[in-house]
């Protein structure tokens, strides 16, 4: 997905931004058609507010709570000497504590900040670990491969906001992992990566399987130790929690020695309140820069990311767009930030764009980047914004001018959603005046409009060979409830959903920003864990959905209901695409073979249906949704679809 290319408009001249006060002294706003921002309910189609603290205000600023670091252990093993004899009524020793291993002390400190899923590839190096994670309450899921492991925990962290622990073997296990320990790195995703590591004496001595872990596999983390002593293990582990919770949120990788795991800490337990970082609440100063610039721009827009959804700001961003009648875009792969159906939505960036995403942005005086990382596909090649463009960036960790992305004209270090309920109450007390927002308001209806016109993904008469791609979208806006997880596999046959597919809550789509193949199905399988009674439905390429179909069988074994969409070309379209792109005539590599995936569904204990024809796919699409069962539907597409609507002559 990553070398997908990207057009480059030329980019309109930056206007200055027009100075208007935000000042109580303004004349009250004629009363426009939109609720009173005070006494606006929740609106009842958002997921839950996280468990995290409910209001902002009280939060202390960027101070992570974490208890001490253990003191180095006591010999609780070592018998109490004999009490001297003539002493009458020794006082009542405290209750002794049961010493713990070091593989208890790691499964507790997962619970406590916040683990209740691990997924797994057993290996004999972390046996230590592996059989606490039960003792304290933390559901083991054992999968195929690696890679499908690492997915889900972090397609489980990405939905729920929380870690999940990942748990591989050694070099080989880790090896695997990889691809979700970058894909958590690239969506911000809080994740341990556990790894068994050869015992310490053997350390050193190219051992079976050994590799310098925290040197290897470890940099493609936000964090990485090796623990070394029992000593150690308790303070090195909350540091390895701080990383992964804490600022922006990203994957660990903890080494764990095999012998270290059996060994016994002294101590008192872990305190068992769970490990929350503090919401990072902006500076007051900071935030009425920020609304007087937006009440004073003429075009503004919000790019929306993965930080809203994580902090489940979306109710707080409604209302406060529709308070200052500003628009909203997603970033890549974050469709579900705000609802899709709200008239301030604009759309998508990245892959499958509709052409008016760019446009609006460009077209902005002032770009608010909200709790988004500005990657790559997401900034269409950084050049969102564009050079010159006034942008104020609110982020756990903002983006300075690097990356090759202007100086922000403001940078401010918040968690989103506290930011946009300090905003909201700044906005609340003041009074915008109502002509520019009239004005706004007329634009963003008929920016609206051409949205939606640019994003029509039915347009061709069709009739085969195989079914209509946008069709298969369009039917799943009609039949999926709006709870229903929707997740994606990368490659251009996922185009089709960045274009049309909608979305009205948030937490009801899981992707990939690191454009990992493979992706799609295990999301699917954690998503599905955690919300039994959704439906999920998955969306794959033949291509993706082969690399970690194994996994059905863990869908049936661990009792998920997936429904997983296979859009079969039989090729590496995506690649094939830029090969014809080229215009060299080369074709390597890009054609595959053609696959049953409704058998290979079948074999693996799940259903499996092929629909060749548009008129099939409802029907069984109904059937899936309600078999109460994982349902693989194998989607034969015409060869020729180079991308969304675009069909190669040839
Ligand atoms: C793990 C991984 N390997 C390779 C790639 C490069 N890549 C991007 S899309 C793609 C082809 C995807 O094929 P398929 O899943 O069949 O979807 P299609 O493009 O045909 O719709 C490849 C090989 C990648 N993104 N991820
Ligand atoms: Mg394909």
């Amino acid at each position: 997905m990553t070398d997908e290319p990207l057009e480059t408009p030329a980019l309109p001249e930056p206007e200055p931004a027009p100075v208007v006060p935000l000042t109580a002294d303004e004349p009250e706003p004629e009363p426009g058609p939109e609720p009173e921002p005070v006494a606006v309910p929740e609106p009842p189609e958002l997921a839950p507010e996280p468990a995290a603290d409910p209001e902002p205000v009280a939060v202390a600023v960027a101070v992570h709570e974490l208890p001490e670091p253990a003191p180095e252990p006591v010999a609780v093993a070592v018998p109490e000497p004999p009490a001297p004899e003539p002493e009458p009524e020794p006082a009542p020793e405290p209750e002794p504590v049961a010493p713990r291993t070091v593989g208890r002390l790691i499964a507790d400190a997962l619970r406590a900040a916040g683990v209740d899923v691990a997924f797994t590839v057993p290996g004999e190096s972390f046996l230590g670990l592996l059989e606490a994670l039960p003792q304290v309450g933390i559901r083991v899921v054992t999968t195929r491969h690696e890679g499908g492991a690492a997915f889900m925990a972090e397609a489980h962290g990405q939905l729920t906001g929380k870690p999940a622990a990942c748990l591989a073997t050694r070099a080989v296990g880790a090896a695997n992992m990889a691809i979700g320990i970058h894909t958590a790195r690239a969506n911000s995703t809080p994740m341990f990566a556990l790894v068994g590591q050869v015992t310490r004496p053997l350390k050193g001595r190219e051992a079976f399987q050994e590799i310098d872990l925290p040197g290897s596999i470890g940099r493609i983390a936000k964090w990485s130790i090796e623990l070394e002593t029992a000593g150690r293990a308790e303070a090195n582990f909350l540091e390895a929690t701080r990383h992964a919770l804490g600022g922006r949120p990203g994957p660990v990788v903890v080494s764990l020695p095999e012998d270290l795991l059996d060994e016994l800490v002294p101590g008192a337990a872990l305190d068992a309140a769970p490990f929350r970082p503090a919401r990072i609440e902006p500076d007051d100063a900071a935030v009425r820069r920020v609304l007087h610039l937006l009440t004073a721009a003429r075009r503004p827009v919000i790019l929306a990311g993965a930080g809203v959804l994580r902090s489940r700001g979306t109710a707080d961003l409604v209302r406060l767009v529709e308070l200052l009648e500003v628009p909203v875009i997603a970033s890549w792969r974050r469709p579900d930030v705000f609802p899709n159906d709200h008239r301030l939505y604009l759309g998508m960036t990245g892959y499958g764009a509709a052409d008016t995403v760019r446009a609006r942005l460009d077209d902005a005086d002032l770009l608010l980047v909200l709790g988004a990382r500005l990657n790559e596909i997401a900034s269409f090649g950084y050049e969102v914004p564009r050079r010159g463009q006034p942008w104020i960036h609110v982020d756990l960790e903002p983006r300075g001018a690097g990356n090759g992305l202007g100086e922000p004209t403001q940078a401010v270090v918040a968690d989103a959603r506290t930011f946009l309920r300090v905003a909201r109450r700044r906005v609340s007390m003041g009074v915008l005046a109502a002509e520019p927002f009239d004005a706004r308001r007329a634009a963003d209806e008929a920016d609206r409009a051409a949205y939606l016109a640019a994003s029509v993904i039915t347009d061709e008469p069709w009739s085969g060979p195989g079914v209509h791609p946008g069709r298969v979208i369009e039917t799943l806006n009609r039949i999926l409830p709006p709870q229903a997880v929707v997740t994606t596999d990368a490659g251009n046959f996922s185009g089709w959903a960045a274009r049309g597919l909608h979305f009205r809550r948030p937490g009801t789509f899981v992707g990939p920003t690191s454009g990992a193949m493979g992706y799609g199905l295990p999301a699917a399988i954690a998503a599905s864990l955690e919300h039994p009674g959704r439906p999920v439905v998955a969306l794959a390429g033949d291509g993706g959905f082969a690399m970690t179909m194994s996994e059905l069988e863990t869908a049936v074994r661990e009792r998920a209901t997936v429904v997983a969409l296979v859009f079969d070309n039989h090729r590496y379209g995506t690649i094939r695409a830029h090969q014809d792109r080229r215009g060299t005539g080369a074709r390597e590599s890009t054609d595959l073979g053609p696959i049953d995936f409704a058998a290979v569904a079948t074999a693996l204990g799940a259903h499996g249906v092929r629909v060749d024809d548009d008129a099939a796919f409802e029907p069984a699409l109904v059937a899936a949704l309600a078999a109460g069962t994982t349902t693989v539907i194998h989607l034969p597409i015409d060869r020729r679809w180079r991308s969304v609507g675009v069909l190669d002559p040839a």
